[in-house]
């Protein structure tokens, strides 16, 4: 089944989905091979693999490791049109929907169009919104972008609702990685009393308590990359937290 099938089948199961974000820079081989070994028994959703700004070359390696370790389908989130890999999956096709950086809007995809195609991969067309979070992110600095204030949850929603109406099939709410603060439940459930498209939170989320508050109030998929990184038993006591909603 192709993964954007598999999410709307999850929604309609009404299980919440878990996506564990992976940047290739931070981590090393056998960190990455530990981790797609405990995210496979926890049965994790989906692979994130990507970042706002990536020097390392890793992402190639990365996604192979992902893919001999375990049976999870593996998304590219990326952060340009550099970090499209053919042994991935799919791919977030993300435009910057909360910035007025044309490149980021439409852009980078024209470069990367072709080579998405050449691979193969699978493309989610993603209204990909940054929100604030009480601190400067990569993300919005290298995206040359405002990120959406953390408050104002009619922008956010109006936002969304354009997206969707411009034929995006999943809106991704982000934080952006490390997030002081995570976005507001309250933000969250006016974006999906709105929208019909899945609903992606990330940015900041830290403990199951969190993800679950996250997933009570509309997210659809959650994402978790740092809180992982520092601690790998947090795959498990998500995923379950997650399964008991
Ligand atoms: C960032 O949404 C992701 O783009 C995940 O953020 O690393 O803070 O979990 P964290």
């Amino acid at each position: 089944m192709k993964i954007y099938s598999r999410i709307l089948e999850n929604i309609k199961k009404n299980k919440k989905q878990f996506a564990v974000l992976i940047d290739p820079d931070k981590l090393e081989k056998e960190e990455i091979s530990k981790i797609s070994k405990t995210a496979n028994e926890a049965g994790v959703d989906f692979f994130f693999v990507g970042g706002s700004l990536l020097t390392n070359d890793n992402l190639d390696n990365c996604i192979k490791i992902l893919k001999q370790n375990s049976k999870i389908p593996v998304l590219i989130f990326p952060g340009n049109n550099l970090q499209i890999n053919q042994n991935a999956d799919g791919i977030l096709f993300l435009s910057l929907i909360s910035g007025r950086n044309a490149e980021m809007l439409i852009g980078k995809h024209v470069i990367a169009a072709p080579y998405i195609k050449a691979f193969g991969l699978e493309v989610i067309p993603t209204g990909y919104m940054l929100i604030d979070s009480g601190k400067a992110t990569t993300a919005s600095y290298m995206s040359n972008s405002f990120p959406i204030p953390h408050e104002k949850d009619e922008i956010a929603m109006c936002t969304a609702m354009a997206g969707e109406m411009l034929g995006l099939k999943t809106i991704y709410m982000d934080a952006g990685s490390g997030a002081e603060k995570s976005i507001s439940a309250k933000m969250i459930s006016k974006v999906k009393q709105n929208i019909s498209v899945p609903l992606i939170i990330g940015g900041g989320i830290k403990t199951s308590e969190k993800a679950v508050e996250c997933c009570r109030a509309g997210a659809d998929i959650i994402v978790i990359g740092n809180a992982i990184e520092d601690n790998f038993q947090l795959i498990g006591s998500i995923s379950g937290a997650l399964k008991k909603i």
